[in-house]
């Protein structure tokens, strides 16, 4: 083995080594893989975790194929309009949010280390659902691959603070250090090159919980910094509901996707259940996502709401607007 390698990479070949999922191995040899010295001595151990790694991938995805499962508590399956993770210190009150936005009833306690698994509870947003997942605290460091593999498999990562802790600087502070450690860049800062491929590049946004408890936004003041001032910032309390309507209209506006609804020609169209697409999706897109006869039989399309007028024809190619009303012909 090569003598240089570094403390990072060693430490990823060590997780590699223990890793229980294909998750966890993924992670790990993408990790590697960022970490390793880039040069002629190591082109060999390059090449030889790209192989891992893509052999990884190979089993991983046959084993989704196969339907068969082993429990993998930091896989949460993808529902509704997204995914956000809810990350944050012990007690700055992840639970109590997602029972205050969904339907879920996670245990609430007035004491750390109440929530042990990745729990899901999805968010009626208009007429949408979008999926919060609710986990264990961010608390100390090495940080748990659990947590990083939620934060990194969502599609948006809501950061919490409280300004009842105790060790909230600490805890602010461990924020951008958690997110340096999934590789994750908040959307709209520079990617380090050294991250390359390794990187995500997601929305992160940043909120203070219990916010009635910091009336004059002292502590906020103090808190946000080391957690990172750039981040879009909300404040938010579960307890008494302030901020909510904003954070929900917040959480799905970060999702970037439009709402579309299907019409068969001559029937109205069916506006209970929205088509969820992303941002700059096609007449195409959205046929592939209806059936794949509709996208390989596709002639043209009608279209209602941001159409030149009512039923105006367009082609594959046209970008859809949010609330399009959409009718495929074949
Ligand atoms: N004052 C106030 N208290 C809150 C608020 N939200 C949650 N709490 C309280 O904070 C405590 C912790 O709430 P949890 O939701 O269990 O916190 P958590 O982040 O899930 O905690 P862990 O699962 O241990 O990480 C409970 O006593 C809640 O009642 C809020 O907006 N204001
Ligand atoms: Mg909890």
């Amino acid at each position: 083995m090569p003598a240089n390698l570094s403390p990072d990479y060693q430490a990823a070949e060590q997780r590699y080594r223990n890793a229980e999922t294909y998750e966890e191995k993924i992670e790990a040899l993408r990790e590697m893989l960022a970490t390793i010295p880039k040069h002629k001595g190591t082109e060999k151990l390059q090449a030889d975790i790209k192989r891992r790694l893509s052999k990884v991938q190979q089993e991983q995805e046959q084993r989704r194929r196969s339907g068969g499962r082993r429990h993998d508590p930091s896989h949460v399956p993808r529902e509704g309009a997204g995914q956000i993770a809810l990350i944050g210190p012990p007690n700055a009150g992840k639970s109590a949010l997602l029972a205050a936005l969904t339907h879920a009833r996670p245990d609430v306690a007035d004491y750390p280390f109440t929530t042990h698994a990745p729990q899901p509870g999805m968010m009626p947003y208009e007429d949408v659902q979008v999926q919060l997942v609710d986990t264990p605290p961010l608390a100390h460091e090495p940080f748990d691959s659990l947590l990083i593999n939620v934060a990194r498999n969502a599609d948006a990562v809501l950061l919490l603070l409280d300004p009842t802790d105790p060790e909230g600087l600490e805890h602010a502070a461990m924020l951008p250090r958690f997110l340096a450690r999934c590789r994750i860049v908040p959307e709209g800062r520079p990617v380090p090159e050294e991250l390359g491929l390794a990187a995500r590049v997601m929305p992160v946004l940043l909120a203070m919980n219990k916010c009635e408890e910091d009336p004059d936004g002292e502590v906020e003041a103090l808190l946000r910094e080391p957690a990172g001032e750039d981040l879009p910032f909300l404040r938010v309390s579960a307890a008494t509901g302030d901020g909510l309507d904003h954070l929900r209209e917040t959480l799905f506006g970060v999702l970037r996707v439009l709402r579309v609804y299907a019409k068969e020609p001559g029937k109205a169209p069916d506006t209970s259940r929205p088509f969820v697409v992303p941002e700059g999706a096609t007449v195409l897109d959205l046929a592939r996502i209806i059936h794949k006869d509709f996208a390989e039989n596709f002639r043209f399309a009608r279209l209602w709401g941001s159409a030149k007028f009512d039923g105006q024809p367009v082609e594959r190619d046209h970008a859809l607007v949010d609330r399009d009303v959409v009718e495929i012909h074949m």
